[in-house]
């Protein structure tokens, strides 16, 4: 039997009858697919989309890098077991993927590209955006998208689609590979017919995999775990992943062990959790950055230990710190010359509190009187911070993340992504609950908020979906809230106008370089741009998009306006200016280091002063052998 369809068509139907299942949940995989139409795909996946449009669900975005911005969003909440399909036109429409693409794979997260691609049969080159290349007749644009993909393939012929779309399946779901996976969709090929064998549009569902750990490798994670006296357990995107933030607690509980998180992998314990000592690293707590300091075990579970995580290689300083690595990915488990334990987080984690049950393992009481007083201590910092003496002030930014912390309970989920919000919120945000803390922080994409709150809310349509984003991040894209419009995705968007880059001026400062080109204001007489703030009011930009802005000036205003916010059912932006606009933030300082090189010969006293001071820092890392 074989069903006569293009090659577009019979994608379309194949990809709606894909499932993914774990733990005896089982749920479509491509839930919906996001296109913008041009020539490359309005003919092909475009006509397609109409002929199937009652089993595959379209959405239209602004931005094809915002459409797969979206797509990671709505797969992150949907624990990585569903996502979206992304379509484009062939040359600027694909090559706008490779920044989303790029943040896809380096999280770990699934999303199919189906950039249009240049003729296969070659009629007549070069076509309209079609990029030469002298020296090659294969290569086009979407070659771009090669590295960033966990999988790529270019269907250049009807048959090639069976193999391709099975290929890519399989990456989708592989816990381990899974990231961006791209078809390229040559245009002619696109609309080609073929006669298709019928199996292959059948339901097929695709096992999520929870690998066990080998016997060998967990007895001497066993042994490991009994002979520490300092252990401390960093919690990353893995944990939230696998779905593992039950079976964490109950090794928590079971030894007594603290637990640390990355930006990934905050909310893996609830904060008040008594064994949550918050976020590690150079935006870590001080309780996290104690315990890691002086740790004889660390064990990194589902971690990939960025220099954030380590502090550039300072953070461990113990000298005989060893490192146990329970990951899903041997690349990833072999990090730091640790001991590996290669399995699913949630499996791994319960094969150990079994086996260390067993000998009735905890560690000593001192130790956990000490994390918990350190604990305590930390907490208060956090209120002394988000607390405004007065009501009748313009808020500074952890003031803004205080006022929303009184707000939301454990259904709220906070999107961000770049700027000073993302140290501020590891350091001090509550985590109520395991996927409330929503950072993109792998590849810390200015831009990624607001499509991602659209796909975390068409993933969680009954919670309110904030998206937190600084006056840069909103000028880099905006343009996902005419989406939200449009739809009627009752997104909110709590928008910070600082007049500039607080986060890299800050940075810029300290390494030497004067805060050059981070401000937001008139160019003045010496050429600098220290002149007045621009006239720019970015609340009446959303507001011209179609969105409600609540304009706040006060931390009173902000209380109220961030209520209604929460209450309304309409896409809805509250907007506020915050104090100290490019200087402090207010917020506890840096606990730990970050490796940002610095001019080793300069004129200027701050750069040579700073260099100085990275001399001493450079001194004291460590590589863990
Ligand atoms: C797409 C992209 N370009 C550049 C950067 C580098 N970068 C990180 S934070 C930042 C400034 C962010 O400004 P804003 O959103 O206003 O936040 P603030 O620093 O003021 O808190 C820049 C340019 C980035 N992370 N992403
Ligand atoms: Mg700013």
């Amino acid at each position: 039997m074989t069903t006569r369809l293009t090659v577009a068509q019979a994608l379309v139907r194949f990809l709606s009858a894909q499932y993914t299942e774990r733990d005896g949940i089982r749920q479509r995989l491509i839930g919906a697919t996001w296109g913008i139409f041009g020539h490359g795909n309005v003919a092909g996946i475009g006509q397609a989309l109409v002929e199937y449009a009652d089993v595959m669900p379209y959405l239209q975005g602004r931005n094809e890098q915002a459409m797969v911005h979206a797509a990671v969003g709505y797969a992150r909440q949907s624990n990585r077991l569903s996502t979206h399909a992304v379509t484009t036109s062939i040359g600027p429409g694909a090559t706008n993927l490779v920044t989303g693409a790029a943040l896809a794979t380096i999280n770990h997260i699934p999303v199919l590209l189906l950039p249009g691609d240049i003729f296969a049969t070659r009629p007549a080159d070069p076509v309209l955006q079609q990029l030469e290349v002298p020296y090659a007749g294969d290569v086009s644009v979407n070659d771009s998208l090669r590295p960033v993909s966990r999988y790529f393939d270019r269907v250049t012929r009807p048959e090639a689609l069976i193999p391709a779309a099975l290929q890519a399946m399989r990456v989708l779901t592989d816990p381990v590979e899974t990231g961006a996976v791209t078809l390229a969709l040559p245009q002619d090929v696109q609309a080609e017919a073929y006669d298709w064998p019928e199996d292959f549009f059948a339901e097929r569902t695709w096992v999520v995999r929870r690998p066990g750990a080998d016997p060998t490798e967990l007895a001497e994670a066993v042994r490991t775990i009994r002979q520490a006296r300092r252990p401390l357990l960093i919690a990353g995107g893995g944990v939230h992943h696998s779905r593992a933030e039950g079976a964490l607690a109950e090794f928590a509980e079971a030894t007594g062990i603290p637990v640390a998180s990355t930006q990934a992998g905050k909310g893996s314990l609830p904060y008040d959790h008594p064994q949550d000592v918050g976020g590690i690293g150079h935006t870590g707590t001080a309780t996290a950055d104690e315990l890691a300091r002086t740790a004889d075990l660390v064990i990194g579970v589902g971690t990939r230990y960025t220099d954030f995580t380590t502090a550039s290689g300072t953070l461990f300083a113990g000298p005989d710190v060893r490192f146990l690595n329970l990951n899903i990915a041997a690349y990833d488990g072999h990090k730091l010359a640790g001991s590996p334990l290669i399995a699913d987080a949630r499996s791994g984690l319960e094969e150990l509190t079994e086996a260390l049950e067993l000998h009735d393992h905890r560690v000593p009481d001192a130790y956990r009187a000490e994390y918990s007083e350190d604990k305590e201590r930390w907490e208060q910092r956090v209120d002394a911070a988000y607390e405004a003496a007065e009501p009748d002030v313009r808020p500074t930014q952890p003031q803004v993340l205080g006022a929303l912390d009184a707000l939301a309970d454990e259904s709220d989920i906070i999107i961000n992504a770049a700027g000073s919000l993302p140290g501020d919120l590891h350091k001090m945000w509550r985590a109520r609950s395991f996927d409330q803390y929503h950072l993109e922080y792998g590849y810390s994409c200015m831009g990624y908020e607001i499509p991602a709150a659209i796909g975390v809310k068409l993933a969680a349509p009954d919670r309110p979906v904030w998206a937190l984003v600084g006056d840069g991040t909103y000028l880099m894209m905006p343009t996902e809230i005419v989406t939200a419009v449009q739809e009627g995705i009752a997104i909110k968007v709590l928008l910070v106008q600082n007049h500039g880059y607080a986060s890299i001026g800050g940075l810029s400062e300290e390494t030497g370089a004067e805060r050059f080109g981070t401000a937001y204001r008139y160019r003045a007489g010496d050429g600098t741009f220290s002149g007045a703030p621009l006239p720019v009011d970015l609340a009446a930009n959303a507001e011209s998009l179609g969105m409600r802005v609540l304009r706040a000036r006060t931390v009173a205003d902000l209380r109220s306006a961030l209520a209604e916010a929460r209450a309304s059912d309409l896409p809805t932006c509250v907007y506020v200016e915050t104090e100290t606009a490019d200087t402090v933030s207010g917020a506890p300082e840096a606990q730990a280091w970050w490796d940002v090189p610095v001019a080793e010969t300069a004129t200027r006293p701050s750069a040579v002063k700073a260099r100085e001071l990275y001399e001493r820092h450079v001194s004291t890392r460590r590589r863990h052998l």
